[in-house]
């Protein structure tokens, strides 16, 4: 198959040797093998997915180890590290897992499960796999999507299906709409899948078609931080899904397929009588705008200038898309006082992370700013993640 070949070694896979040995006490039998599926920062171009326009994420050197061996029987059985090892087991044939009704704990299963069902119907069957993460959930950072993708790289290989990487991030993304029943839009899984080191990933996510844009902070003497607020988010609670329905209903208004058609943005707010839609078709057609420009930055050699683009979007994140939250704010606030250049809140909103890009002469003093800011405030301390542009999913050994 053409799945599970494009990494550059274990980035991100703690120790798939300890993960091979953990398979072989749970299961009883040996791996055929570990895949691994990194988490992912945005840089820019957040809620515009949905929207079909555009977005710039990298991959994170961690995310989601996966050993699998195939199972004939049409039954997934899977166990996570993270979660005490408890077993769950469910036929891959089988309607959406979020129809039946699994009970809290085992709801992090509905992700690798549901792949296998969605997956099934292009020749994939069962598996047993051991889940592991170095990726915190919640903290924005795409952990669902990460085990989404190395669960779909494992059963690929497992049961020799080739599917290209742009496809299996659409199945991957099916799997969480229809199977978890959360309504993402197509950027997790296909930064998952398709990032490269040194690089982020322009993605037209109409058509689906990417560009590799070289990304290398540090050549630049550039931090970037990833700063994990510790305010956690769940988003299949409501609040993503009544943005997305909000997108769509002003595209309907507005007679346009989806947002990212609005070329006229005075026009289209003239037309728009509810001041919340308004806001919202704002934010989408400038944060479009800003993919545009950073990429355009990236290319001419000037990293240092995506600071403004940062401020730029968490502002209307904050203000015209509403989906930030205290921690996010005081957190680009307390950076730029310090002298980051920019910074912004990541991901689906409501929780999670930020970035703060930062010259690297800098960093310590923002990063200080930052943890007295929380300290002040009697907040739980943020933890400092490695923003480093790093391989997407691959087969490990
Ligand atoms: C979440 C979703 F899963 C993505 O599809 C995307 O919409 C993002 O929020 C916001 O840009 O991560």
């Amino acid at each position: 198959t053409d799945t599970g070949t494009a990494g550059t070694g274990t980035a991100g896979t703690r120790d798939p040797g300890a993960l091979r040995s953990a398979f072989t006490e749970a299961f009883r039998r040996e791996p055929e093998g570990v895949w691994h599926a990194p988490g992912r920062i945005n840089l820019i171009g957040e809620h515009t997915d949905y929207n079909d326009g555009f977005v710039l994420p990298f991959a994170l050197p961690r995310g989601v180890s996966v050993a699998a061996a195939r199972r004939d029987d049409g039954v997934v059985e899977v166990r996570s590290l993270q979660t005490g090892g408890s077993l769950v087991t469910a036929p891959v044939d089988g309607g959406p897992v979020v129809g039946e009704g699994w009970p809290d704990e085992r709801a992090w299963a509905a992700y690798p499960v549901g792949v296998a069902r969605v997956l099934r119907e292009h020749g994939t069957g069962g598996a047993s796999l051991l889940v592991d993460a170095d990726l915190p959930q919640g903290a924005g950072l795409s952990s669902s999507a990460a085990l989404e993708c190395a669960t779909a790289l494992a059963l690929c290989d497992l049961h020799g299906v080739a599917i290209d990487r742009p496809a299996l991030a659409r199945l991957a993304q099916r799997a969480e709409n229809e199977q978890v029943g959360m309504p993402c839009g197509l950027m997790d899984q296909s930064a998952s899948l398709l990032c490269t080191p040194g690089h982020a990933l322009m993605l037209d996510c109409r058509s689906g078609l990417s560009a590799q844009v070289p990304f290398a902070p540090a050549e630049a003497g550039l931090t970037l931080l990833a700063v994990d607020t510790r305010a956690s988010h769940a988003l299949t609670g409501g609040d993503y899904g009544r943005r997305r329905a909000e997108c769509e209903e002003a595209a309907a208004l507005l007679g346009v397929p989806a947002l990212r058609d609005v070329t006229d943005l005075a026009g289209a707010l003239g037309r728009l009588a509810d001041p919340v839609l308004r806001r919202r078709v704002q934010h989408v057609v400038t944060e479009n705008h800003r993919v545009e420009a950073a990429v355009g930055l990236l290319r001419a050699g000037a990293p240092a200038e995506l600071g403004a683009m940062l401020n730029a979007s968490h502002l209307s994140l904050r203000d015209q898309f509403e989906i930030s939250w205290p921690e996010a704010d005081a957190t680009v606030d307390a950076a730029l006082r310090a002298g980051a250049r920019g910074g912004r809140m990541v991901g689906g909103g409501f929780g999670g992370s930020v970035i703060v890009l930062t010259g690297t002469d800098r960093a310590d003093r923002v990063r200080e700013a930052i943890l007295a800011a929380y300290e002040r405030r009697g907040w739980t301390e943020p933890r400092f993640l490695d923003a480093v542009p790093s391989a997407g999913a691959h087969r490990v050994s």
